[in-house]
């Protein structure tokens, strides 16, 4: 790769790609699956670019063989993937669907037989559709069917699983889908987003019970947030309060109750009128001890006061002079922020990357091949970022790229290339991109070269 030295990584660190059913998985209807919120949000007209869906998507559901085939020639050792809960539970909950349990039982023989450890997300945002028809997360009944679905997963999958993720980025789960509806199941209301926040955390707590008592000891067990540093736009007071509120919206909303078991004073301040009733033992459950955080990181936030936002006054500003994605500012150095943030102000807990990425418009060239610089650029101006923070002494236990594969990203359909695999969506075919091969060789020496013209890293 080079002749510099490289920073080097951890021994036995993790190294993979993230993935999630909906975004790759297609097959909506086979071998019993019941309907998502994804499945139809995606098919209501005016909420997905170009009306796309997750019909076909990667066809992962047909192809998952050669996707792990892929994963093992780029000598990855870890692949993080969710479950379908509608392909276990077609009504949600009630009568259990063999066949669905049987595809992620395959699925997973095979991830071993690679030599790739499963990390597993219970839910990464496609309800059964049965569920949302009773309510949803605003149901505090939704957080028993999820403990429900949670043990029939460990009771069946739990000797092989190597990891277990119960929610992938509850605030988007929360907000996205139920304060700005952009997400399914697409409403736009204050209170159903808050207690969808509180009843995400709080079947976070049963589902983790329910794992605890249903895995062999010992099987660690993790949330994953999407998290960012929150930078004021300047230095007014009004700004400086403005980016310390959105922090606590945006990420001691849920470090707090999980790692603290409270939510913080000025998001209650702030939102804590359209809170739903919380119990007793809700705090208690959601605090319980985990075994790893699992940290999602794309870019940072720059908040500045703005009074015409609703609830909060407080908004995001995009700072001049610094590069994007097709998505958000490039800012590696807020993962090294982040990371050290998270070891200062909470509980010492192994942190788990899984995810992190980057969309690039990529295309195939006339001799097959696609170059991806960019996505190189980001991934190695992160890795370094990381590689400082485990340095520094925070403990990182691997790094999972968003994604093996292009796949559907949610509301912009399949117009953002996230993958480190290329997608022909027409005819499926996958090529690997220049960035996959790149990756392949951080895996293979388990370090990252310094940046070009960096000194003394
Ligand atoms: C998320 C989800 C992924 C996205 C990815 C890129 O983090 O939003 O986990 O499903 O596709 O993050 O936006």
């Amino acid at each position: 790769m080079t002749d510099t030295p490289l920073l080097p990584f951890p021994s036995n660190f993790l190294w993979g790609t993230a993935s999630s059913a909906y975004q790759i998985e297609g097959s909506p209807t086979a071998d019993g699956k019941g309907p998502s919120i994804w499945d139809t949000f995606s098919h209501t007209p005016g909420k997905i670019e170009r009306q796309e869906t997750g019909d076909r998507a990667a066809e992962h559901y047909l192809r998952y063989q050669d996707d792990i085939r892929l994963m093992k020639e780029m000598g990855l050792n870890a692949y993080r993937f969710s479950i379908a809960w509608s392909r276990i539970f077609p009504q949600g909950n009630g009568s259990l669907n063999p066949a669905g349990l049987d595809f992620y039982d395959r699925l997973i023989d095979e991830l071993l037989a690679n030599g790739l450890a499963p990390v597993l997300t219970l839910f990464h945002w496609d309800l059964p559709q049965a569920l949302q028809d009773q309510g949803g997360w605003p149901n505090r009944q939704t957080t028993d069917a999820f403990a429900d679905y949670a043990a029939v997963i460990a009771r069946r999958l739990g000797d092989r699983v190597a990891y277990w993720i119960t929610h992938n980025e509850p605030w988007v789960a929360a907000m996205a889908g139920h304060f700005t509806g952009e997400h399914a199941p697409g409403i736009q209301d204050p209170f159903a987003a808050l207690q969808s926040v509180h009843h995400l955390l709080l079947s976070h707590g049963k589902a983790l019970q329910a794992l605890r008592s249903e895995l062999p000891a010992g099987k660690p067990i993790g949330i994953t947030l999407n998290l960012s540093p929150v930078h004021p736009a300047s230095n007014t007071p009004e700004d400086q309060a403005a980016a310390h509120l959105f922090d606590a919206v945006l990420n001691r909303s849920f470090l707090d109750p999980l790692l603290y078991g409270c939510y913080p004073q000025e998001l209650l301040e702030a939102l804590g009128s359209f809170f739903p009733p919380i119990e007793p033992d809700d705090l208690r459950l959601i605090s319980a001890p985990l075994d790893f955080l699992g940290v999602n990181y794309y870019t940072r936030a720059v908040i500045h006061h703005d009074p015409q936002t609703p609830l909060i006054q407080a908004s995001q500003v995009q700072p001049i002079g610094n590069e994007y994605s097709q998505m958000w500012e490039i800012y590696p150095a807020g993962l090294f922020e982040l990371l050290l943030r998270l070891q200062r102000d909470y509980p010492p807990l192994p942190l788990f990357i899984t995810e992190n990425g980057v969309p690039v418009p990529d295309g195939v060239d006339a001799d097959g091949r696609v170059r991806d610089e960019r996505r190189i650029r980001y991934l190695h101006q992160h890795l370094v970022q990381l590689q400082r923070a485990i340095q520094q002494g925070v403990p990182v236990i691997g790094y999972l790229v968003w994604s093996l594969l292009d796949n559907f990203e949610w509301a912009y359909g399949y117009r953002m290339r996230f993958g480190l695999c290329y997608v022909d969506f027409e005819t499926q075919q996958r090529i690997l991109k220049d960035s996959g091969r790149w990756f392949a060789e951080i895996v293979r020496h388990n370090g990252v070269p310094p940046l070009p013209g960096a000194q003394g890293t």
